[in-house]
């Protein structure tokens, strides 16, 4: 009976702390993609609400932070315009605040082939 009890509000925790966070769901382009031509808005889903604070872009071991002017307040599918920087490598780091107060940050990319 108590080790019944201690699973169940094991998986009650568990099960918490894994929706108080804005985990990303998917990216468009998709982490790890090889795609043709460079896309003009990269698209970041989140399970969740998040205010992103900054998202910066590399490319060519140069690095620049892409306008999050038009968002604001808890948001959980950002689509920001995106601009060409040719072939190559993409990478994106992102970081912005959940709607429960925790940071969140996390990197994903994808390679233009020409
Ligand atoms: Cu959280």
């Amino acid at each position: 009976m108590m080790k019944k009890i201690f699973l169940t509000s094991l998986m009650v925790v568990w099960s918490t702390s894994a929706s108080a966070h804005s985990l990303l769901e998917a990216t468009v382009p998709a982490h790890e993609a090889v795609i043709a031509e460079v896309p003009r808005e990269l698209i970041l889903d989140f399970k969740g609400y998040i205010r992103l604070t900054r998202v910066t872009l590399t490319h060519a071991e140069q690095s620049a932070d892409l306008d999050l002017d038009g968002f604001s307040g808890f948001i959980s599918n950002y689509t920001i315009p995106l601009e060409s920087m040719g072939a190559g490598m993409y990478q994106i780091e992102w970081r912005g605040l959940g709607d429960d107060g925790h940071p969140m940050n996390g990197t994903f990319s994808f390679t233009v082939e020409e």
